[in-house]
């Protein structure tokens, strides 16, 4: 891998500013030539790297890779000459047991008696407190258009509808701004629900959004967000995301107040297609600390030539694609 290098026009510039981590100047330096790394070959494996496309942004980048390796690990590998290496998977895995018990688990996806009860409801919330306590497909009605969705019951109080869910890889999430807009994939099994359909959920008040994860290993977590709303299709459904908490790492916030963007509809905010490069649709930044609707790589770690699996970057980096993944929202209760 060759050692990114941005261009000459950087010459004189200082690395510090904004969004540049404490110790990125121990080995992010200006040389004659340029901004380099330090000669180190941190590829997309380094927060300090990732520090510097986000700063350097707009100009010549390498392919956008961004931490690969969770906070919490990068300490267990630094001591591999630079190379960051991933570590030997026995020793990861002991280190993310000891963090503490699983956390809630994923929507099953499959209620255990099928139902679909009367509707179209407003949202799963409303249906939930007609006493719809069976969490399955509801019918949901959108303005004048009926969207089918899937009504988590049970967790928590139930009233969640899902908006995203990644399970088994069974559905293709590399699809153009049409599909991301109006939603694709089944209720019950892998699916997107559609930009609008979220739109139009959101548009009606505040809201709350659960990200739940799940590792190979049964590991899950749980990243919850007190805010959660889309613009309109005029501005490109941009994010607006509220408080972060939860034990998964906050891989979102970063995305906060950025537009969709799909293969088709480049709104990210590097200079190449993120979209094209982790194949799928995302509120890319330059380009990600997560996204949930790539490639569903089984077995976790893998082997790409861009980081285009379903990942996380704070949970399990961005070099391990996820199991299972659902992104939950509801009314907040005033
Ligand atoms: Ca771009």
């Amino acid at each position: 891998m060759q050692v990114p290098t941005v261009g000459c026009s950087l010459r004189g510039v200082s690395m510090s500013g904004v969004g540049i981590p404490p110790g990125c100047r121990a080995f992010c330096s200006l040389s004659h030539s340029g901004l380099h790394c330090g000669g180190r070959n941190v590829q997309g494996t380094d927060l300090c790297y990732q520090a510097l496309v986000a700063w350097a942004g707009g100009l010549v980048l390498p392919p956008p890779l961004v931490p690969v390796v969770p906070v919490s690990l990068a300490g267990s590998t630094n001591d591999t000459g630079g190379r960051l290496e991933p570590a030997p998977e026995p020793q990861r895995d002991q280190t993310l047991r000891q963090q503490g018990p699983l956390a809630s688990p994923i929507p099953a996806g499959h209620p255990a008696v099928p139902t679909k009860p009367a509707g179209p409801w407003r949202d799963c919330a409303e249906a939930h407190r007609a006493g719809h306590e069976q969490s399955g497909v509801y019918e949901l009605r959108l303005g004048r258009h009926v969207v089918s969705a899937w009504c988590e019951q049970q967790l928590e109080g139930g009233g969640w509808t899902v908006i995203q869910r990644r399970q088994d890889g069974s559905v293709n999430f590399f699809t153009t701004w049409q599909h991301y807009k109006v939603g694709f994939g089944q209720p019950d099994g892998e699916h997107w629900l559609g930009l609008e359909p979220v739109y139009q959920l959101t548009s009606r008040g505040d809201h709350e959004l659960l990200v739940l994860l799940e590792d190979w290993g049964g590991r899950g977590a749980r990243a919850h967000y007190d805010g959660f709303s889309l613009e309109p299709e005029s501005d490109h459904y941009r994010l607006r995301l509220g408080q972060y908490h939860g034990d998964a790492g906050d891989s979102l916030s970063w995305h906060n107040d950025k537009p969709f963007s799909t293969v088709d509809r480049d709104r990210d905010s590097y200079s190449g297609n993120c979209a094209l490069y982790q194949r799928g649709g995302w509120w890319y930044h330059a380009c990600a600390h997560s996204n949930l609707n790539g490639v569903w790589h089984r077995g976790g770690h893998y082997r790409s030539r861009y980081q285009d699996g379903v990942y996380w970057a704070e949970f399990r980096g961005g070099a391990y694609s996820l199991k299972k993944a659902a992104m939950l929202i509801r009314p907040l209760r005033l």
